[in-house]
């Protein structure tokens, strides 16, 4: 078999999307998802400019040496949109492979190590009490494990919080991305009553999450997940940005609160020492922002070593076919944690028609061969590219601060 066409979609079905096709000369093909929140021109442009003249003409089965293709033999490496990009293709190259013979991808991966895939949703509110609300109406909807993000008072607008009744998007349309204002003595004076007020409420059988998005220095990452050990959260995510790996040694050594990270990580040099020297408990990286399942494979196998569990990002801004992608890994690896799931509109499950289904909070996969999604591409021509950005984020004297 031969690849013998390649093609990019750009579709903003309620928000933008970045899909591949990869065709073999016999008829088959496979889907990739290339979104990259607020860069997606960039990796469509890598895509279409470097990678389809060298996939065309390659056997679409030796997913492996295409990898190395484009990660050893580009010279440049890593990066978000490199990595995106290679991603989608890897992607696109299983699926096309699953469908041609003719089983669900995850059978390529080792079979199902468990029936169903956890997920995690959003509860979200501009103060405590919208807060309260909105867990408890995600917990009736059945789910087990709820990420918990609040307003905090004397704060405009925060992470994770919508702006609209629409629900949280984190892109914004625009020319230019929003700016945000943040004030962290603010937020690590509140965040223990949150939980505090949460527990009293809930009791202790609901899994709570909360992300502190790459926002606190070491020492006060440690105290805050010291702070919230009495109401044992299932995970505090991003405490500290994760550049300097070793940063995390600090908060290690202070807390048990269970740590995760990983969500804007693309290759497995992102994460070796969070995972030889078990500086977190789970590992957010996503299928597709992190070179596919080629790559995913190795870094959970190295994860599973050192008894660290893999979480895969699931934000709205991951299509149905990345959403399937990290599925199909889930299902299949032993050291599983939880996914993310924030779910997507109407419109966009319409242009992505997909097998999955949630049930009580968990995922299950049907038995259509491939990742089992498809692609509208009638009905997302009618939804052309706006651009959207992620906010960027000042502290309160106007310093630029992570986001
Ligand atoms: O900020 O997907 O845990 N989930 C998150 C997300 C990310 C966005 C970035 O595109 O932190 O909301
Ligand atoms: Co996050």
């Amino acid at each position: 078999m031969k690849i013998e066409s390649v093609k990019i979609f750009v579709s903003c079905p309620d928000r933008n999307f970045v899909t591949i096709k990869i065709t073999s000369d016999e008829g088959v093909y496979g889907l990739g998802d290339a979104t990259l929140n607020g860069r997606e021109l960039a990796v469509a442009t890598y895509i279409e400019e470097y990678c389809i003249p060298s996939l065309i003409g390659r056997d679409p089965f030796d997913t492996e040496d295409i990898w190395q293709y484009f990660y050893k033999g580009v010279y440049w490496r890593r990066g978000a949109v490199n990595m995106a990009a290679i991603g989608a293709i890897d992607i696109a190259l299983w699926d096309l492979k699953a469908k041609a013979l003719k089983v669900p991808l995850y059978q390529l991966l080792g079979g199902k190590s468990r029936q169903q895939v956890l997920t995690y949703c959003h509860a979200q509110g501009k103060t405590l009490p919208e807060t309260m609300d909105a867990i408890r109406q995600k917990a009736e909807l059945g789910y087990q494990a709820i990420r918990v993000q609040s307003g905090v008072p004397g704060m405009k607008s925060i992470y994770g919080i919508a702006k609209s009744s629409k629900g949280y998007e984190p892109a914004i349309k625009g020319n230019v991305p929003a700016e945000e204002c943040w004030d962290t003595n603010k937020y690590l004076n509140f965040a223990p009553k949150l939980f505090a007020a949460v527990r009293k409420d809930f009791g202790e059988d609901l899994h709570f999450l909360h992300d502190s998005h790459h926002r606190l220095s070491p020492n006060e990452a440690a105290r805050l997940a010291k702070e919230l050990e009495p109401f044992h959260l299932f995970w505090m995510e991003d405490a500290v940005r994760g550049e300097l790996q070793e940063a995390y040694r600090h908060i290690r050594k202070n807390s048990t609160t269970p740590l995760a990270i990983g969500e804007v990580f693309n290759t497995i040099y992102d994460c070796q020492t969070f995972i030889t020297e078990q500086l977190v408990d789970y590992l957010r990286m996503s299928v597709p922002h992190t070179g596919g399942f080629t790559h995913m494979k190795k870094i959970a196998a190295l994860a599973e070593t050192y008894l660290v569990n893999m979480a895969p990002h699931g934000p709205s801004d991951i299509s149905p076919i990345g959403i399937a992608a990290n599925l199909h890994f889930s299902i299949s690896i032993n050291n599983f944690g939880i996914m993310e799931y924030m779910g997507h509109s109407d419109l966009t499950n319409e242009v992505f028609p997909h097998g999955y289904v949630l049930k009580e909070g968990s995922l299950y996969l049907d038995e259509t061969p491939g990742l089992g999604v498809e692609y509208n591409e009638k009905l997302a021509e009618k939804y052309a590219y706006e651009k959207a950005f992620l906010p960027v984020n000042r502290k309160e004297d106007g310093t630029m601060f992570d986001w």
